[in-house]
Order: structure tokens, then sequence, then C-alpha cells
């Protein structure tokens, strides 16, 4: 396919950015030390605000088995030049990338190093914390484990993976207690799509509060899309945006610190710079670490090339003006800088009333290296993964549903449901039998919009009316928004797995609320 992009907006280039300026005055120290090193030859000089990736953690060559142990634990770090105190991983606002292959095992150690608190009666018990508001079970039927607590019990969830959701895989259901360490061990099925995942908290009562404090890192599963040549030659550049709200003393402590500010940070950077070479293409992985930011990046000149959405690949590549990314929404996507110098602004959009502006800058300079952007197919839904991701037939649905997202009581004291009624510890949830698919429609019966998430099998989305960005019919997802007033209509296959897992509201104060069911496939 044609390299010219065509949707490539050409816009005026700031003559005086901020790294337009920095740019000449490290090229004009150049010049003064380095006589013959010319503007033509140089790269994009590395700047001070430039974006910091996480540090990745790979499976060695030949290895099948990646082990990796995390810490939760407070980090005390500069976040955009304030010092704060925030629950994360191994200390700072910037968990590894863990990279595994189909096949691999994920041998994922997790260590509760939060602290215990000691109570009146001089035992220990963990941290808790608690929603003023939410007190006393106000509302009939609403019970304490709807309230958020347990600030510093913990737990793992492998967003995205086709894994077994009984221990030592991705229960959710267990709890992880300071001085504790749960030593997980996914099984990657060898015929698992290859894609962007992440690995975040998912502890009921503190779900939002740790993901907010930034326990959220990217998990992906190489394959087939990362062997063609023209992709696997772009920079891997991951993004994870995160909220990190912090009060005046630096800390998130309490639910009412999730609702400070608007500000979405990037791999604990405020509106970092992305430098790229003139030409140079670049894959973005981009994850909504957010505990509930709705965004839609758009990067201003540019137009992207998605490769991928909820860790899925698609069959080919689609160009888009903008990705829409609800919180636990991930997208794959290559960039190709223009051939103008310039600075261009990656916007997040505006979405449900919050304007969150420009997220980071991406400078283009340097030298032009005319990369060859990849368009065209990527995998085959029929041939790869065992046909794992083929469309799902009318004729394989053995029933459907029609699910409910709600809310019971009036503010303060108010619960998120789910048909009715919010989750319950001693629940039965839904059945479903293994090997089968259904076709769910998702209703949304408030004024927020709620973000869809299931465990362990992905979806295809047939509908899904209202969204900022339209989803290609029969897109396979794992997260999708359900607007205010309105609905959303998927299909869905177990296979693989049976046992107990959920699926939940991602705005993640509503599920630590009760926005939240448990489903349990039979054999
Ligand atoms: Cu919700």
């Amino acid at each position: 396919m044609d390299d010219n992009f065509d949707m490539i907006r050409r816009v005026s280039t700031p003559a005086f950015g901020r790294r337009a300026l920095l740019a000449g005055a490290a090229t004009l120290a150049l010049a003064a030390c380095l006589p013959g090193k010319g503007d033509d030859q140089s790269g994009v000089e590395p700047g001070p605000d430039d974006l910091i990736t996480p540090k990745d953690e790979r499976t060695a060559s030949g290895a099948h088995q990646l082990d990796v142990a995390i810490d939760a634990v407070y980090g005390y770090y500069a976040l955009a030049g304030r010092q704060v105190a925030l629950r994360g991983y191994g200390g700072g606002p910037r968990p590894s990338t863990l990279r595994v292959k189909a096949g691999d095992t994920l041998a994922l150690d997790l260590s509760n190093r939060l602290p215990m608190v000691a109570t009146a009666a001089g035992a220990t018990m963990p941290a808790m914390g608690g929603h003023a508001d939410h007190g006393g079970a106000a509302v009939p039927g609403v019970s304490g484990i709807n309230v958020p607590h347990g600030f510093n019990l913990t737990n793992m969830h492998v967003h995205g993976l086709h894994v077994s959701p009984r221990s030592p895989a991705d229960n959710v259901l267990l709890t992880v207690e300071p001085g504790q360490t749960q030593r997980y061990r996914y099984a990657i099925p060898a015929n698992h799509p290859c894609g962007l995942n992440f690995y975040h908290a998912h502890q009921h009562g503190s779900v939002a509060l740790q993901v907010a404090s930034g326990m959220a890192g990217a998990l992906i599963v190489e394959g087939k899309v990362d062997a063609i040549e023209r992709i696997a030659k772009a920079k891997d550049v991951v993004m994870l945006f995160q909220s990190l709200p912090v009060d005046k003393r630096g800390q998130l402590e309490s639910y009412a610190t999730l609702d400070i500010g608007n500000q979405v940070y990037i791999n604990g950077q405020k509106r970092p710079n992305i430098p790229m070479k003139r030409g140079e293409v670049q894959r973005w992985r981009l994850v909504n670490a957010t505990h509930n930011k709705f965004l839609t990046l758009r990067l201003q000149g540019h137009g992207l090339v998605a490769l991928g959405f909820d860790g899925n690949p698609l069959e080919t590549t689609e160009r888009c003006e903008a990705i829409f990314l609800a919180p636990g929404n991930r997208a794959e996507v290559l960039v190709k800088a223009s051939g103008t110098k310039g600075v261009y602004s990656l916007e997040g959009g505006s979405n449900y009333g919050v304007d969150y502006g420009s997220l980071a800058t991406v400078s283009v300079g340097g030298a032009k290296d005319n990369m060859k952007l990849h368009e065209g197919p990527l995998v085959s839904y029929a041939k790869d993964f065992d046909g794992h991701l083929r469309p799902i037939q009318d004729q394989e649905i053995v029933r459907g549903r029609r699910v409910a997202f709600g809310q019971i009581g009036t503010l303060p004291n108010w619960t998120w449901t789910i048909d009715g009624e919010p989750f319950a510890a001693d629940e039965k949830g839904f059945t479903a039998k293994l090997g089968t698919a259904e076709e769910w429609v998702l209703t949304n019966q408030t004024n927020d919009p709620h973000p869809f998430h299931i465990h362990i099998n992905p979806f295809q989305v047939l509908e899904a009316d209202g969204l900022p960005v339209p989803v290609t019919k029969g897109r396979w997802m794992d997260t999708i928004t359900v607007p205010p007033t309105g609905r959303v209509r998927l299909r869905t296959r177990y296979l693989d797995f049976d046992g107990p897992f959920v699926f939940h509201c991602h705005t993640l104060a509503h599920e630590d609320q009760g926005m939240m069911r448990l489903l349990t496939v039979e054999i």
C-alpha cells in the first residue's frame, strides 16, 4: 500500500516550540565541539522531558518461563516536581513491562509489602480506609463489601490474558495480605493471540485506589505481528496512561482524592516529550491504566495505523484519526512522523464533560529516516490461534442475556448495580457452559458511561452506539463502553477454561462499590 498517508493533515509548524529550541541549542553545542557533525547527520538529541519507558522483563531466548517478582510497596518519588507517597509496584510510577510468548508460563510472585497498622487493641491488621459517606449499610441490601476498604490488601489480575481463572492463575477472588507472597503461575496457551495486555491490582474494595496509585503495568504476548519486518523495525514505545491523583500532602488515602483533578500522566511523567526522527515509524503500545478517564487520543498533524485492540490483533491494519481508550482499553498503533520538523501535541480529547488537553508532545526533527509503514494483512482469524478469533456464527449461540448497568439509592448513600443487585461475596452469579457461545445485550440505565470488562475470554462487538470513535463491527475486545442510556451487543465464546471469574465496570470506583458479577463456566 501507499506509504503516503493521506489522512495526515498539514498543520503549521510551531516555530519556537520547546523542543525546537532545545534541539537548536544542542546542535549548536555539538557543532562547537564535534566538527563535521552537521544538522543533517544528527539524530534527535535527548531532552530532560523525554518520555521514559518502563523496563522490559522478557522470557530468555530458548526458555519457556518468565520469572518475575513484583513487590506492592509505597513509592516515594517526585511526580511532576512534587514529592508523593503512592502505592505502586517496585517503588516507582513505571512498573516493568512483561514480555512473554504464547506457550510460555508467567511465574509471577506478588509480595504485599504494604504496611500493617496497629489497632487500638494492639493487634495488627491491614490498614483500612473507607469512604466517610459510605459508613453504614444505608441502602437495603448493600453489604459492607461494596464500601471502599482494605487499602493495603491486594492481589493480581492479568487483564486480557486467556488463562485459567483458578489458582494459581487468574483468580481475583483471593486476597494477598501484608507480609504475604502469592505465587501466581499463568500457563499461556500455545494458541494465545499476540497483543498488549496489562497486569493490575484487583482486590475488591481497593481496586480504584490501587490502580489510580500506579499498581498497573504492561503485559505483552509477542507473536506473529511482532515478526512482520516493518513492524519489528519500529521502536516499541509502551505508554501507561495513569491517574496518580494526590491530596495536598502528596498522598492518595481516600476515595475522595480519586476525584481530584483531571491530569493524565504517561509513565509517571506530566506531558512528556516523545522524540522522533523525520519520517520515523514508531509502534506505540497504549494502555489506559487510569481508574476513570475516557480518552480520545489524537496526534496533531498525524494519522494512526491500528494493529490491534485489547490484546487482539486486527486481521488487517486500520487507519484511524483518533483512538478511544476507556479505562481498561489498550490499543497498538503505528505512527509515522511527519517529514517536517516540528512539535506536535498528543491530545487526550474531551469526553463526558472532561477536557484532558495535551498529554504529551512529539518533537520531530533530526535526519530524515524514511521508514516504511506497514499497512495491510497482520494475521488470519481462520488460520491463526487455532481459529479462536474466527467470527462467532449465529448457530454457535446457545443463549442470549440482557445485562443492565444501574444504581440504587441516592447520594451520598448509593451503590452501583448489575441487573439491580450489587456484588455479593456469596452470590451465585451467572453460569455458562464451556465450549459454548452467547450473545449479550448490555444496557445502561444511568447518566454515567460504564466500561464493561470481562475476564478470561474476549468478546466480539456487534453493535456499540454513541461512542466518541466508532468500533468496527466484529472487533475483538475485552472492555467496551456502554454510554449513558446506551446499549452494546456482543458475542463471546467460553473456551478452554472452566471455573469462576468476574465481569465488571472498569470505572474502578464503580466496581469497588458493587458493579461486578460472578460468572462460572461449567464443564
Ligand atoms: Cu461504571
